[in-house]
């Protein structure tokens, strides 16, 4: 099987396909390796740009946490919504601005951080791009502090790459954690593939598209996949491919995280919580309490960053019933009952 689709998206007839409404994520530009001559895995010499409303960063944040890495691959945040229209570099672009006040709280974000990982204090991730001569602007970027050079900007591949060299790079784990075992590795390729064609990337293709046919496709195999899984789950496997928590599970996860409180209403994915699948909720729950996961992310990013974006930038307060969100994940017995 080509690693390929659950990479990224299938480019066939790509402009067509946007002319007629359909989100297609384009492709990563910078795709070099940790461990390639040019980069040798050291501790210290990497730095990550992330968001934390952003999905594709909450996995790398999510294996920089997991094995252990927090201290030795340094990292920057920008603020979860885009700048404005009266910008002067223009409206979309991710700043790094710890200043910039959230709508949902009136306040700065705590974990939002300026540019300290290339040296110039660059506001902008298009800046941080175009030192290199490319128009890009996405985040997460991994980035060579040495060489002042972005290394890859592809999260799978990052993710890849993490685990490859935790060791080298300096991990303080005291178990050696390994994210891709060898006897699993078939069964979490062809889950990573299902995951994100129809679950991490079938989101956006429901939420983004502007044609009622591709988001409805879109939802119906989003919420074909979640039976899937509950299926999958049902006979009492703790995790996706047993009982170690896999790569499979850490690409699960950052969809799974947003779905009640976020993607139900911004990506219209309204046909069922997470809540209502008994052994999703509690596969979420028992993922959200695994050491360095609830603080690889920030819900309040999550929620300032899509709402923010969509309609009149106002954020729902909700959901409060049965409880809050992030905190109902700390309950798995919130979940309906199995069958
Ligand atoms: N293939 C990339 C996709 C990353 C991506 O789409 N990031 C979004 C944020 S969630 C972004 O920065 N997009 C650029 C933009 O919208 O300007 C990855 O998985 O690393």
């Amino acid at each position: 099987m080509t690693r390929d689709k659950s990479v990224q998206e299938d480019q066939t007839q790509a402009a067509a396909r946007r002319a007629k409404g359909e989100f297609v994520r384009g492709l990563s530009g910078f795709r070099h390796a940790i461990g390639d001559p040019d980069f040798p895995p050291e501790p210290g010499r990497y730095h990550l740009f992330v968001a934390l409303n952003c999905p594709w960063c909450h996995r790398v944040t999510l294996t920089r946490a997991v094995l252990g890495l927090q201290h030795s691959i340094s990292m920057d945040v920008a603020f979860p919504n885009r700048t404005g229209e009266e910008d002067p570099a223009g409206p979309n672009l991710w700043e790094f601005n710890p200043q910039r006040r959230a709508s949902l709280t009136g306040a700065p974000l705590p974990e939002c951080t300026e540019d300290t990982g290339t040296g110039f204090s660059l506001r902008l991730a298009k800046d941080i791009y175009r030192r290199e001569g490319s128009d890009e602007q996405s985040v997460p970027i991994l980035y060579d502090k040495i060489a002042g050079r972005i290394v890859n900007n592809e999260s799978a591949e990052i993710l890849r790459m993490l685990n490859r060299h935790a060791t080298a790079l300096g991990s303080a784990s005291a178990a050696e954690v390994n994210l891709v075992p060898r006897e699993v590795e078939s069964e979490i390729e062809s889950l990573n593939e299902r995951i994100y064609v129809a679950i991490n990337n079938g989101a956006y293709k429901a939420g983004f598209s502007a044609d009622q046919a591709v988001y409805a496709r879109a939802f119906e195999a989003y919420f074909e996949t979640f039976d899937v899984l509950e299926t999958l789950l049902s006979d009492g496997r703790p995790f996706l491919t047993g009982v170690q928590f896999t790569e499979a599970d850490l690409r699960l996860f950052p969809t799974l995280y947003r779905h009640d409180p976020v993607y139900a209403v911004r990506m219209k994915l309204n046909g069922a919580r997470v809540l209502d699948y008994p052994f999703l909720w509690r596969w979420l729950c028992r993922v959200y309490a695994l050491d360095g996961v609830s603080s690889a992310g920030s819900l309040l990013h999550c929620r300032q960053g899509y709402f923010g974006r969509s309609w009149n930038g106002v954020v729902p307060l909700g959901p409060l019933h049965p409880m809050p969100y992030p905190e109902a994940y700390l309950h798995p017995n919130l979940a309906a009952q199995g069958t």
